[in-house]
């Protein structure tokens, strides 16, 4: 702490010599302000995972900003790899999208990233590390560099009392081949805000609340089914942006990096579990105790019985009549390479794995039909960078209109499309968010002409 007098002496220090101004300039406060450092999680007090985080927390500090003020930001990298932050759902340039195949480029160990953007569009967003794993599952996305950001829309008609915001997500993984040959990551721990279930502070509600839960899957690879024992969840927003059709559901599904807001009536006193609905994950620590005020007792699960989870029931469906224009079509095949037992596979959007892959060429101004042909044996969750786009079809679905989103689980052996107005021009990836899935090759780069 500096004393006044202390103060004092060293402002007549440097009377004269004109460097305290300038240091005092160099050292204002970003509004955004982010440190990559090496840190222990403790998701329970006999699991302590070494890790690294944004300034020493998991998940990072939530940012709420407003929709298109400008914010600046200031990324220290304090580790000993280089580093990289994207702003997941956002329209940013591809220099500070926040992935190096884009062009951003990577934080140096030591070194500091400073730069101004103004979030876009309003909405439930995230930001994450963007880097390779390979094999070593503590990296990248294996590790605690996640956090919430929330762009706040110029008019709100909040119809909630309050938020909350939960990230899921697994550690401590380890390669296991499978039935088929295949390598895969499991995980000895899964967390919700870094805590195992009934090692973290239990989310205190009172009777007659409508909560707004804001649920981020920050899983590195794995699909999460999550469900709030005693409650609904009313659907309002899928990736951050409204649904057209809201709908009250027993359960979410939530493929890695998409985001779920729902709200929740809080009409059944007691203490309750929200947790992993299948029994195996959810006893290795995916769960949070939701408590109402005055009460007392072991929280309750009760176990459903099926895994339910559609897109369509948030779309509208779209009206022969309504076409939205001419629609440039770009089909994408997924599929795998086996590269013998024990391997990992390698993956391939049209034959081919990045970097050998064809960048498509977008013209500015067109809208783009992407038909996502899932021919492996995996679901896989496709994020589009810089962009949103509207899901038209799942399946054998009938088209749909209006589900606006930026990550989509594309079912095995199924067909899934998608449309977006090419309007952000800049590199913009295009990729499986599964990690080991994109540091296998799951990636290909849109340019624009
Ligand atoms: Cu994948």
């Amino acid at each position: 702490m500096l004393t006044r007098r202390r103060l004092a002496q060293l402002s007549s220090m440097a009377a004269g010599s004109m460097v305290l101004p300038r240091v005092a300039a160099a050292q204002a406060k970003p509004d955004i302000s982010l440190e990559i450092v090496p840190y222990t999680l403790e998701a329970s007090p006999k699991h302590h995972i070494r890790t690294i985080a944004y300034n020493g927390q998991v998940p990072g500090p939530l940012f709420r900003v407003r929709q298109g003020d400008k914010q600046s930001v200031e990324i220290r990298n304090l580790t000993a790899d280089p580093e990289v932050v994207h702003w997941h759902g956002l329209y940013l340039p591809s220099e500070i999208d926040g992935a190096m195949e884009e062009g951003t480029p990577m934080i140096a160990p030591g070194g500091t990233a400073r730069y101004t953007m103004k979030p876009d569009p309003a909405g439930f967003r995230w930001y994450h590390t963007h880097t390779f794993a390979g094999k070593n599952l503590n990296k990248a996305q294996y590790s605690g560099l996640h956090g919430f950001l929330l762009v706040e829309p110029r008019e709100n008609p909040a119809r909630y009392d309050r938020e909350i915001f939960l990230a899921l997500h697994d550690w401590n993984g380890h390669f296991m081949g499978g039935d088929d040959g295949y390598m895969n990551p499991v995980y000895d721990v899964t967390t919700i805000n870094g805590r195992m279930l009934g090692f973290g502070d239990p989310v205190r509600v009172k009777q007659g609340e409508r909560v707004m839960m804001h649920i981020l899957n920050s899983s590195p690879t794995e699909v999460h089914w999550i469900s709030l024992s005693g409650h609904s969840f009313n659907v309002v927003a899928l990736d951050g942006n409204t649904v057209p059709r809201s709908q009250s559901v027993s359960m979410l599904r939530l493929a890695p990096a998409e985001r779920v807001s729902a709200i929740v009536e809080m009409n059944n006193p007691g203490a309750w579990v929200l947790g992993e609905v299948r029994k195996h994950v959810q006893a290795t620590g995916m769960g949070i105790v939701i408590e109402y005020a005055n009460t007392a007792g072991k929280p309750v699960w009760n176990q459903p019985e099926a895994l339910v989870w559609d897109y369509r029931q948030f779309a509208e469906e779209a009206s022969s009549t309504s076409t939205p224009g001419p629609t440039e079509r770009i089909e994408l095949v997924f599929d795998s390479k086996f590269q013998g037992h024990g391997n990992e596979e390698l993956w391939q959007i049209n034959g081919q794995s990045y970097p050998q892959t064809n960048a498509p060429v977008l013209q500015s101004g067109t809208r783009y039909r992407l038909m996502l042909k899932n021919k492996s044996m995996d679901d896989h969750p496709m994020h589009l960078h810089r962009h949103t786009f509207e899901v038209r079809k799942v399946d054998d679905s009938p088209e749909l209109s209006g589900l606006r989103k930026d990550v989509v689980l594309v079912r095995a052996g199924s067909t899934t499309e998608v449309e977006f107005l090419a309007d952000n021009p800049g590199r913009t990836l295009f990729h499986c968010h599964q990690q080991d899935h994109m540091d296998r090759g799951f990636m290909m780069v849109f340019r624009y002409a």
